[in-house]
């Protein structure tokens, strides 16, 4: 049962998995407060005791939501979508709703954390070159099963948890300068999804935390 009490989301402005839980809470019409957790700041405050208590593997998003607190931005989706009124972010179809988790996890397992700040910092000079072949690596695999399972949206023609898995990753691959025209189908995709009122209010350029020389 969803309590009265606004959920808060630890995040980073520029954390692309704290950004996925912000859209999921936008689609769904979710209030929820923010805490910044400066990636970079102090030598990073998410490896601070205090917010290890939050998410011990020291990473953003962590969330408290009704009593509780989650880590991993893919739980804290399907836990929003199961308890929360409003478009579903999985959807009813056995075969969609795989399609969806299959695309989620390539993003989520696949290419983010190999472009992770913890560990595109152990590269030294070498980490924009690291992270593009991760990124380019995971988009090879991705375009073409977006190919085939994409109508308008990732899965046929409602926004789901892979569509908000998607628009996070371009805007990194973006970060490191990854070619999109080899990419006709996540350019399109990534194109159409950004001009949507709960991707554009999610936005890195506009949370409470960007600083203002990112503010757009
Ligand atoms: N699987 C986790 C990954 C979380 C994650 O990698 N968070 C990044 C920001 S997007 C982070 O906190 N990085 C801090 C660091 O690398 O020290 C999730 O989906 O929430």
């Amino acid at each position: 049962m969803a309590s009265q009490t606004k959920p808060v989301l630890h995040g980073y402005f520029r954390s692309s998995c704290s950004w996925r839980v912000r859209i999921a809470f936008a689609l769904k019409g979710v209030e929820f407060d923010q805490v910044p957790v400066n990636l970079i700041k102090d030598g990073g405050q998410q490896l601070t005791e205090q917010y290890k208590t939050l998410n011990p593997m020291q990473q953003v998003p962590a969330v408290e939501i009704d009593g509780i607190t989650l880590s991993q931005s893919l739980a804290v989706i399907q836990y929003i979508d199961e308890t929360r009124p409003g478009p579903r972010l999985l959807p009813a179809d056995p075969k969609k709703r795989a399609q969806v988790r299959m695309i989620s996890d390539l993003i989520a397992s696949g290419i983010q954390p190999l472009q992770n700040l913890y560990v595109i910092q152990k590269m030294g000079a070498e980490k924009m070159q690291w992270a593009q072949h991760f990124i380019d690596r995971g988009f090879q695999a991705l375009e073409p099963i977006l190919k085939e399972t994409s109508g308008t949206y990732c899965v046929d023609d409602e926004i789901s948890m892979a569509d908000i898995c998607l628009v996070p990753q371009v805007y990194n691959a973006e970060r490191f300068k990854v070619d999109l025209e080899k990419y006709p189908t996540i350019k399109r995709l990534n194109q159409t999804l950004r001009e949507i009122e709960a991707f554009r209010v999610s936005h890195p350029s506009c949370q409470p935390d960007t600083p203002e020389e990112l503010r757009g």
